[in-house]
């Protein structure tokens, strides 16, 4: 691997400089990707034609030079594989026609193999070949409480009440979907890697809307079945929002932490110092001026410290983000040498 940055770093090393990538790197803030994606049908045509989603994984390392690639997919392509099927709504967002409404619903869903993602698994083969080295590429799922988000609401949602509703009124039927969905994500991550994903990430983006006990009952513990299975390659969990639950997050068998913006960088590093950490600028301070991007970009790399750090953003990058921005961002870090 010609550059290896990423892997190093997640496996403690120390390096030249830190590696940098940026979550939601492949879509719309490329030109690229717009103009690829206005051809086709939709979303899901580009998740499920491994060719073109190659293609636009790659773009952002010859674009802007990014340290990793991450493959193009999606998380919910889990519940469609145990046969929940979704659809993308342009300018909306995915909408499931069937969601999870009772012990039937729960009885039906299959445990999937990592082969109901076939389209994925091939996404990840053709990229590393034609990535040949240059970068490492991140596979990732969803974690089991987002994905049951998803399967119980069959939408997005800002407060996801019917999915916590349902952990209240079904807690043992709850249990049983987070098995499925679990040994699913395993396969599932087990098959990416298969294919030649380098690390793999995993995304708990609705980690921050449950109470403590709660997500240490339906969120930590599937997320620890997770870590603990998945041996082959290095793991990033991002839990966003779960900084109530930190330590236990750092105490996960995974190599990497994902912070978002709430997480102050050097409370957390201090209070962690042997864990690497991957976040947490802010994407909103990508709308800033340059001068400012950079400015808040460098205070972020000197609160982290030059070890142990992946810097990216504290959550996916904002579709009409300036490109301008988003590569000041990538080149302050590449700029910024360790002593
Ligand atoms: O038509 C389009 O271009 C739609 C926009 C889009 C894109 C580019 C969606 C719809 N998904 C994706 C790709 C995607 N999704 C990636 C690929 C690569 C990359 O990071 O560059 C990844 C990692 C995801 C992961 C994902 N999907 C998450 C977890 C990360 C996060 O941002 O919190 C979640 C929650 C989803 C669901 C989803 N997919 C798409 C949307 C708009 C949403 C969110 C819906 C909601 O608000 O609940």
């Amino acid at each position: 691997m010609k550059n290896d940055l990423l892997l190093r770093v997640a496996r403690g090393e120390k390096t030249e400089r830190t590696p940098v990538w940026l979550m939601r790197q492949a879509g719309r803030i490329l030109p690229q990707y717009r103009a690829l994606r206005g051809k086709l049908s939709g979303f899901k045509e580009l998740v499920e034609t491994p060719d073109l989603a190659a293609e636009v994984t790659i773009q952002p390392v010859d674009e802007l030079g990014v340290d990793a690639a991450i493959i193009f997919s999606d998380i919910l392509v889990i519940p469609e594989a145990m046969g929940l099927p979704y659809q993308m709504v342009e300018k909306q967002g995915p909408w499931f026609e069937n969601t999870i409404k009772s012990k039937t619903d729960v009885e039906r869903m299959i445990v999937s193999e990592a082969e109901g993602v076939r389209y994925t698994l091939d996404a990840i083969e053709i990229t590393k070949k034609e990535l040949n080295g240059r970068v490492p590429l991140i596979g990732f799922a969803g974690a089991p409480w987002t994905i049951f988000c998803y399967m119980i609401e069959g939408q997005g949602s800002k407060t996801f009440s019917k999915a916590r509703r349902f952990l209240f009124e079904e807690p043992a039927l709850s249990h049983q979907l987070f098995e499925k969905i679990t040994r699913s994500t395993i396969n599932y991550l087990k098959g990416q890697i298969a294919s030649g994903a380098d690390l793999v990430q995993v995304f708990d983006s609705w980690a921050g809307i449950l109470q403590p006990v709660q997500y240490k009952e339906f969120g930590l513990r599937y997320l620890q079945q997770i870590c603990n299975e998945i041996q082959e390659v290095p793991k990033t969990v991002f839990a966003k929002g779960a900084w109530f639950v930190q330590d236990r997050i750092c105490n996960l068998d995974c190599e990497v932490v994902g912070l978002d913006w709430h997480s102050d960088p050097y409370e957390f590093r201090t209070q962690n110092p042997n864990k690497v950490l991957q976040g947490n600028l802010d994407p909103a301070v990508l709308y800033a001026q340059p001068e400012e991007v950079e400015k808040q970009t460098l205070a972020m790399l000197e609160w982290f410290g030059d070890e142990k750090h992946i810097a990216n953003l504290g959550h996916g990058v904002y579709p009409d983000t300036p490109l301008e921005n988003v590569r000041v961002f990538v080149d302050t870090v590449k700029n910024h040498h360790h002593k």
